[in-house]
């Protein structure tokens, strides 16, 4: 696939990049530039063990956003004096010409990356030496696989260099935001694909085969995490990964949870509905609670609001509307069900997290050790900056396995109406997943596909009215 449109005649900004990371390094220990460099290999193609065949290829994100080069068993080195960054490529081997083609050479790498020199792997040696000799530490994330060799010259960077790594891509920059635009455009036409297609959608199998179908087809060679296909009770597993069962006949709801990758930046974004178009009432109730909090909370999102706050105030809804619904008893009141962290078992997961090169992206300074429930699995623990992109994910899940405690403890079920909450174990769960931009304002939202429920059953309905044939291949 060619480079975007928009991005035409740009490169993807690794000098801005290695420049914001030493600002952060210098900020964080108060040290002269003077006395180090910022040194990180890339990911190197790894052999199967036993096999001739290669692990799947994922660049370091670290050396990605450095270097801006997926180019396998790369290196790159910043020179925080000088500001000059230096991009490795490795050895180019004769013999693996005749099976791989030519590598990219040193003009073309020239032409195609923000760096300021071009070498081979085997300059590198020398030249962290040379810095070394000089009383520079070489600073690096960690010794791995692919920079042992090197690990007499280098300083693991420790805390300080991750803090100013992270704090550098929390941050995006225009260049990182087209990329990720892009994502979520690949992502809305795969969900819509996937809403489309029931016709040959039988199985939770061809809903993941449906999307990654349509990534593939727009150029997404990767997706952004393993694609969350679930059908029925299935859609209470949040992480669901298996997507092997048969969409039956009395199973009703659909949650997909997949996106594509562009250029190594990822979206996340999750879309549920009912299999055949037509809402059940208490489908369509767990629905628009989750699209109520998640309309709510977006509403909050602009720089310096608390993630924290945003969160809880998602919480707050579901507990209103569990109470007009009945689930909750009625003389029970907002406060004394969110004293009683009641909503913590049907919605246990964080309203969102950063995303970036990472799906759940770093810098959102998470505390999983947080004894309070409600907060435990909040991936973004900090206020909302501009140019920071996050998920909007409210759920509600109705989860035997983790509701049991809370249904035999007498102290949490007299807050619960039970009959009137068996009538909703089918649905398993609803999750509505967006992908947002914070502005100077508010927010941008990336995700185009439709949420609202009466657009999606016209478009499943449309899909149905096409019948098998309608399709390629008809199976
Ligand atoms: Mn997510």
């Amino acid at each position: 696939m060619s480079q975007l449109e928009s991005l035409k005649g740009r490169k993807y900004p690794s000098k801005e990049h290695a420049s914001r990371v030493l600002g952060h390094y210098v900020e964080k220990t108060s040290k002269d530039k003077s006395e180090f460099a910022f040194y990180i290999a890339g990911e190197a193609e790894v052999l199967i063990p036993y096999c001739d065949q290669t692990k799947p290829f994922r660049q370091n994100r670290y050396f990605f956003y450095l270097s801006g080069c997926n180019i396998p068993g790369s290196h790159v080195l910043y020179y925080g004096d000088s500001d000059k960054l230096v991009l490795y490529l490795p050895d180019v081997d004769k013999e693996d010409i005749m099976w791989s083609g030519l590598p990219t050479s040193i003009d073309e790498a020239y032409a195609k990356y923000d760096v300021d020199e071009v070498k081979f792997g085997h300059d590198l040696e020398l030249d962290l030496s040379l810095l070394v000799a000089g009383k520079v530490s070489v600073l690096t994330t960690d010794i791995n696989d692919f920079n042992k060799l090197f690990s007499p010259h280098l300083t693991l960077g420790g805390d300080d260099f991750f803090y100013a790594l992270d704090e550098s891509r929390l941050i995006k920059d225009q260049y990182e935001l087209e990329l990720m635009r892009h994502a979520a455009r690949i992502t809305d036409n795969c969900h819509l694909a996937v809403m489309s297609a029931i016709p040959i959608e039988t199985e939770e199998t061809h809903i993941h085969a449906e999307f990654t179908y349509h990534a593939l087809r727009q150029g997404s060679k990767a997706q952004a995490y393993d694609p969350i296909c679930c059908s029925g009770t299935s859609c209470s597993t949040l992480h669901y990964v298996k997507n092997d069962q048969p969409i039956t006949a009395e199973k009703h709801s659909i949650l997909i949870d997949a996106g594509a990758e562009w250029e190594n930046y990822a979206s996340d974004v999750t879309r549920c509905f009912p299999i055949n178009g037509d809402w059940k009432e208490e489908h369509l109730a767990i629905y628009n609670i989750v699209l109520r909090m998640q309309n709510v909370t977006k509403e909050m999102i602009k720089p310096g609001a608390s993630w924290e706050e945003i969160h809880l105030t998602a919480h707050r809804v579901m507990i209103e509307e569990f109470l007009n619904l009945g689930i909750f008893k009625k003389e029970y009141s907002v406060q004394e069900l969110f004293d009683a962290k009641m909503s913590a078992r049907f919605f246990p997961h964080g309203l969102g997290h950063l995303l970036g090169m990472d799906t759940h992206d770093v810098g959102g300074n998470p505390n999983y050790s947080d004894p309070d429930p409600l907060l435990q699995y909040l991936r973004l623990r900090r206020p909302l900056q501009a140019g920071m992109t996050l998920t909007d994910e409210p759920g509600v899940y109705f989860l035997p396995f983790l509701l049991e405690d809370v249904l035999n403890d007498p102290s949490k079920n007299k807050y619960i109406d039970r009959p009137v909450l068996d009538k909703y174990w089918y649905v398993g769960g609803v999750r509505i997943e967006d992908d947002l931009l914070v502005t100077d304002t508010g927010y941008e939202n990336f995700t185009k596909i439709t949420n609202d429920p009466k657009e999606i059953t016209e478009i499943i309905k449309k899909g149905l009215a096409k019948g098998k044939e309608g399709f390629h291949i008809v199976i």
